[in-house]
């Protein structure tokens, strides 16, 4: 693809999260989380027994670290609140919880970024999911008391919301998959938590109209939801059984939460079908109403790969649970070996015209877009800087599909990349680093710019995308 211009008013920035960068796991009155719990109950899981206590040492560092993103020429920053550093057990704001956020969002403003914050980025505290996490209504209506709170701490700091980052993780990771705490592979328990986390979501959305009614925020506050939306595709000439394997897949991780957004209700052929294959919902009466509410005024989509499926072999799994695609191993594909993910740039862009189609009210911003590399010391140059020029390739391959997108009608207003500073992820913790700057774990956390970073800069102050050749 040629060389793409970009917007003058598309904005560039950083995406992060409170649970993954913040550390200090345990000061300030802040509770434990349900990382820290599993960190605490089974060090061995994590990457190199590296748990979730020090995150990248972002308490201590965000000055230099916002000054770093500002001078990589981004204009702005997500991160997340964490919700077990905000309320205390009777979920009474924290007084050195809210103290600590309203620094750190004084210290990015200083820097000249724009702060968007999330509410909740997979950090549970740990006393509400021994109260039954989010299968309980009453954990339901305590995040939107939480989320009540923070609009009202930080209303006038902050015009950019969101609910919630990756909803349909949880679901998967904890509850289908049983790859993280608590292990459960219960394909209808991870459906209910689903539905639950929509029913989180609206009623989060309805307070935060609610506030802002009362005039808690800043002109132009706005609310939104951040999904990791996975294009579906299939076999070339497929089957019915394989386009109904499509349908299930896109109905189950990307519709569903695009019609909550656009709609305020969940997409009826998907609950049908669930319902006709014994998947039970913990639906009450009201819920259509409170759903309604859960209409959003803007969508942060990440994006890292597309989903490739085909008709499953069997129905049923070993434990009876409805299977509704098998993975589609699609002959061509370009694989990230490190994380095991496809590299598809262009499903950035058929998602952008999937919405343009399908969602034409919608405006939406890549809220996430990465590489993450395993043994990245080997890319290091005799000064000792990692030339991640496969870094640069991918971001400049996304990014010329985001500018064709735009070019044909796709609402996109901006990208974020994740992670800009490498940083603690999760199970893996550091073993596969995104950022464009590196983090020095023998050398007390220290960062250092990688190729990439100048790179960035160069596209973010210019807003051209060069073609491969021009880099
Ligand atoms: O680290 C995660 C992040 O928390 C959510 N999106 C994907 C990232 C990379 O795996």
């Amino acid at each position: 693809m040629q060389e793409m211009r970009l917007p003058d008013d598309f904005f560039f920035g950083a995406a992060m999260s409170g649970p993954q960068t913040e550390g200090a796991w345990a000061q300030g009155g802040k509770l434990e989380n349900l990382w820290d719990t599993w960190s605490n109950e089974s060090l061995d899981d994590f990457h190199n027994r590296v748990g979730s206590y020090g995150g990248n040492d972002f308490t201590r560092r965000h000055d230099e670290d916002f000054a770093l993103l500002k001078d990589m020429g981004l204009d702005s920053v997500r991160t997340s609140i964490q919700w077990s550093r905000l309320l205390d057990r009777d979920g009474a704001v924290n007084p050195e919880g809210e103290a600590y956020y309203h620094r750190l969002f004084a210290s990015a403003h200083a820097a000249g970024l724009e702060v968007f914050v999330n509410l909740y980025h997979f950090d549970m505290p740990t006393y509400l999911f021994r109260r039954g996490g989010w299968a309980s209504r009453d954990v339901v209506e305590a995040y939107a008391d939480y989320a009540a709170k923070a609009f009202r701490a930080f209303g006038k700091e902050i015009s950019c919301w969101f609910t919630f980052n990756e909803p349909i993780v949880e679901p998967e990771m904890r509850y289908t998959v049983g790859e993280w705490y608590p292990f459960a592979k219960d394909f209808s328990l991870a459906r209910a938590i689903q539905y639950n986390i929509c029913i989180a979501h609206s009623l989060a959305v309805r307070e935060f109209r609610i506030a802002r009614s009362e005039g808690v925020f800043a002109d132009g506050a706005r609310i939104g939801l951040i999904n990791c939306f996975t294009p579906p595709y299939t076999r070339e000439d497929p089957s019915a059984e394989d386009l109904e394997a499509v349908r299930m897949t896109d109905g189950i991780a990307n519709r569903w939460w695009l019609d909550l957004v656009t709609k305020g209700e969940l997409p009826q052929d998907v609950l049908e079908t669930l319902a006709s294959r014994g998947v039970r919902l913990p639906i009450r009466p009201g819920d259509e109403q409170i759903l309604r509410q859960g209409t959003v005024d803007w969508l942060g989509c990440n994006y890292y790969h597309p989903e490739r499926v085909q008709a499953p072999a069997a129905d049923t799994d070993a434990n009876g649970d409805p299977i509704f695609a098998d993975p589609y191993v699609w002959p061509d594909a370009v694989m990230n070996e490190s994380r095991g993910w496809e590299v598809f740039p262009q499903g950035i862009y058929d998602f952008g015209m999937m919405l343009h189609r399908d969602y034409p009210e919608l405006e939406f911003f890549v809220s996430e877009n990465g590489m993450g590399i395993e043994r990245e010391e080997q890319f290091k140059d005799a000064s000792g800087q990692v030339q991640d020029g496969y870094r640069i390739d991918f971001i400049r391959d996304h990014l010329l599909w985001v500018a064709k997108a735009i070019a044909d009608g796709a609402k996109c207003r901006g990208y974020h990349y994740w992670a800009v500073i490498d940083n603690w992820s999760w199970k893996n913790a550091f073993k596969n680093r995104y950022g464009l700057v590196e983090v020095d774990l023998s050398d007390g956390y220290s960062r250092r710019p990688k190729k990439s970073a100048s790179w960035m800069r160069q596209v973010a102050t210019t807003h051209v995308v060069p073609n491969k050749e021009e880099n």
